[in-house]
């Protein structure tokens, strides 16, 4: 069977800004189909190669591939949905697949507007598209499909989804095949090295209010330390991998493979720098580790600090503190390494007095990087759901981080565009002439010089936070969000809407409770004492459910929130 994977051509100024990162789904979805005896795969990156649909078109006509498979994040859906019309054009005889985590929640909408992909493959995908693949193959899918775990189709005209699959249980067993990735193309600017994006964890034991990863992932499982860092050595030996980041939500809560995989880095002298995302609280946890993840690599550390209020962050779930916050970043430099914080902007309380407080903040902070992303609704996190009929504006697209999707009550989305943006010029203008430059550890002031040069570049080519929709008319400035009209619906249209068009709702409780209120992936024997089904994810009072239990605590001391056995 011929198997193409396409990473769909999506661009918005952001996070690309330090380089072409490798999209990991292919590597991680390739190996396991290799692994399982499907062989003959080929991958094309269309958004690092800004490959435009007619060319996709012809590499497919050319290549007439039997299976076609891509990935969506929200901002990328419809990007995600035209590559496989366009498979789908060229070869109508194959079969069209899409994974990632907007399809996983949000598989109705998509398949009433976008009929001609076959499968959603809803959650992690590495066991889910080996039994769909098993089925394409065996030319059985329309009669076994319904047999398949976690994929959602239509069928005469209507959505059908099979129960969640289980999480993987042992994250040992995938076999992700970097070899499928073009590596020179991969580039991290601030160093000039191959960057990798591989996972050390997945999950996250938390329930931000504005996240849905945690919900993605379901539970928190963590890799053996020694056989990740053999997929490192792998990476840095057989690709010339010069720093990664980890994908992960929050690698470091268990704080014992943490620790333990940092060693074997050490050990295995292993020449790579590496970055993470994590939460405040395990790095006041762990202050007195700092020096060893910093021998280990560790270089960067980004922290989602979110607020710049204790309410705000009370709002979200987050379980910080604004303390805690400047307490964690102060640590991270204090041990050489780029403490970088992480703001949500654009919320509908908003006005222009807190853009200015949160950028004082930020400077009181004094992190080496800061980042003021836009208030994005998932479709399928709570926060969305509580915003309720104030999110007006349903294009997708523009659900990137860099676009205000909210209205504030007392500005425009304009305003609070240009105030992000003016916060962004006044913080990197004095880091450009007052820090970097003075940085005494010259790594790390290398670093940071890199990173600007990076900063610099996508400003000026107006790639960096999508500037090029800003202009200037003599002496005011213009804004154009760029919104799809059709796609901003008002507060009675909301409300019709859900009677109306209930498949443009989210499966929200994806992986716990069907349609019809029974939950999805229990017997009746798996339900606890109280009625709820035992394989929930979280518990009613908030906790997650897979903690782990007395006995298996002894050699395995997953997520526990911040309790750990050390
Ligand atoms: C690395 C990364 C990037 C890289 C992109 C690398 C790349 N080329 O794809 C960079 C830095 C460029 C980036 C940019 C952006 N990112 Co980003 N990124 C991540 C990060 C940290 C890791 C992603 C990853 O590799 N995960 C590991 C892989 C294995 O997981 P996965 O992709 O989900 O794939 C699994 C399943 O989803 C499924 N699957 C996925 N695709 C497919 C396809 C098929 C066919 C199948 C069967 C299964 C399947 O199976 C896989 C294995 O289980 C995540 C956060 C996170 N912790 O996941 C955010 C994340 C994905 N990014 C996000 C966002 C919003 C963005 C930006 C819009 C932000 C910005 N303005 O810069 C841009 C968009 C860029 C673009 N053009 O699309 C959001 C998406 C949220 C959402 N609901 O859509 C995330 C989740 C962060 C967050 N806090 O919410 N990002
Ligand atoms: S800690 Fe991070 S990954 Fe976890 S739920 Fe909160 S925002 Fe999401």
């Amino acid at each position: 069977m011929r198997i193409l994977m396409i990473q769909p051509n999506y661009h918005c100024g952001g996070a690309e800004i330090a380089g072409n990162w490798p999209p990991s789904w292919a590597a991680y979805i390739g190996g396991t189909l290799k692994a399982a005896g499907y062989t003959n795969i080929k991958f094309i990156d269309a958004m690092t190669e800004d490959l435009p649909d007619d060319v996709l078109a012809e590499i497919i006509r050319k290549n007439q591939p039997d299976v076609v498979l891509a990935s969506a994040i929200t901002p990328m859906i419809y990007k995600a949905q035209d590559t496989l019309r366009v498979a789908k054009e060229s070869n109508p005889n194959c079969k069209t697949v899409l994974g990632g985590i907007h399809p996983t929640f949000m598989y109705s909408q998509i398949l009433s507007e976008a009929p001609w992909i076959d499968y959603i493959v809803r959650g992690e995908g590495e066991e889910i598209v080996v039994n769909l693949m098993n089925v394409i193959a065996a030319g059985t899918d329309i009669k076994d499909r319904k047999d398949v775990l976690g994929i959602a189709y239509l069928e005469d005209g209507k959505v059908v989804a099979t129960p969640a699959h289980p999480p993987i249980k042992d994250l040992d067993s995938l076999t992700p095949d970097w070899s499928i990735l073009d590596w020179d193309k991969y580039i991290y600017i601030p160093l000039n090295t191959r960057v990798a994006v591989p996972n050390f964890a997945r999950g996250c034991p938390f329930t931000c209010r504005f996240c849905s990863q945690w919900k993605f992932w379901r539970t928190y499982r963590v890799r053996n330390p020694k056989k990740f860092v053999d997929e490192i050595e792998t990476l840095v030996k057989d690709h010339k991998v010069g720093f990664f980041i980890l994908a992960d939500e929050e690698p470091t809560i268990n704080r014992d493979k943490f620790v333990a995989m940092c060693q074997e880095l050490i050990d295995r002298k292993l020449d790579v720098h590496w970055g993470i995302n994590t939460r405040v609280t395990d790095i006041l946890r762990d202050a007195h580790l700092l020096p060893f993840y910093r021998k280990a690599g560790l270089v960067h550390i980004s922290l989602g600090t979110e607020a710049a209020t204790q309410m705000n962050l009370d709002r979200f779930r987050k379980e910080t503190t604004m303390e805690e916050n400047k307490r964690a970043i102060d640590m991270i430099k204090a041990n050489g390494m780029v403490a970088e914080a992480q703001f949500i902007m654009g919320l509908e309380n908003e006005t222009v007095e807190t853009i200015e407080e949160t950028f004082q903040l930020a400077r009181y902070w004094d992190a080496d990087m800061v980042n003021w992303n836009m208030y994005t609704p998932w479709p399928f996190s709570e926060l969305f759901e509580e915003l309720g009929d104030k999110v007006e504006v349903r294009d997708y697209s523009k659900y990137n981080f860099v676009t205000p999707i909210m209205q504030p009550d007392h500005m425009d989305r304009e305003d609070v565009l240009k105030g992000v943006l003016r916060s962004y010029a006044r913080f990197y203008m004095r880091k450009s002439f007052l820090d970097y430059p003075f940085i005494k550890d010259p790594w790390k002031r290398k670093y940071m010089m890199g990173c600007l040069k990076a900063f610099l570049k996508m400003t000026a080519s107006k790639r960096f936070y999508d500037i090029g929709r800003v202009k200037r008319k003599g002496l005011s400035t213009e804004v154009d969000l760029g919104f799809d009209e059709s796609k901003i619906v008002s507060k009675e249209e909301i409300a019709k809407l859900k009677t109306t068009r209930p498949d443009l709702k989210a499966d929200m409780d994806f992986g716990t409770i069907s349609a019809c209120g029974a939950p999805k992936q229990v017997s009746l024997n798996n339900v606890s004492a109280c009625g709820a089904p035992k394989d929930l994810e979280i518990s009613a009072c908030g906790a997650p459910r897979d903690l782990p239990s007395l006995d298996s605590q002894q050699d395995d001391n997953t997520a526990t929130r911040g309790m750990m056995k050390i």
